[in-house]
């Protein structure tokens, strides 16, 4: 009756917080793997037409995922985590190198 909606009934000496939900979306990693067979120079463009990186930090990326095994390569929401696997795995494809990219949530 007399509840001001604070949730604990009326009692004014006790404070409560309500927990809100962050409304932030879910962000996805898109990683290259390395490989024997893709040249780095295709590595290099991939990454400058795709992620608009510039060439020396396509560079230092593509010679991480060759060292390391693979790299994180940048981070977006679900729709352009997915546009962007499909773009470099169609673009390998059609050159005929074997390069992998993939996406997972953060
Ligand atoms: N390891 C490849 C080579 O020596 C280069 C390479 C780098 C391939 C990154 C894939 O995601 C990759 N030619």
């Amino acid at each position: 009756m007399s509840d001001d909606g604070n949730g604990n009934g009326s009692d004014p000496t006790i404070l409560t917080k309500t927990r809100t939900r962050s409304q932030r979306p879910p962000l996805y990693k898109v990683m290259l793997l390395n490989d024997d067979y893709t040249p780095m120079e295709f590595v290099v463009h991939i990454l400058e037409r795709f992620f608009g990186l510039n060439h020396a930090q396509a560079f230092e990326i593509m010679l991480t995922v060759h060292k390391k095994g693979l790299a994180v390569v940048g981070v977006f929401s679900f729709e352009v985590a997915e546009t962007k696997v499909a773009q470099v795995m169609d673009f390998a494809r059609r050159h005929q190198h074997p390069l992998q990219c993939t996406m997972e949530k953060e």
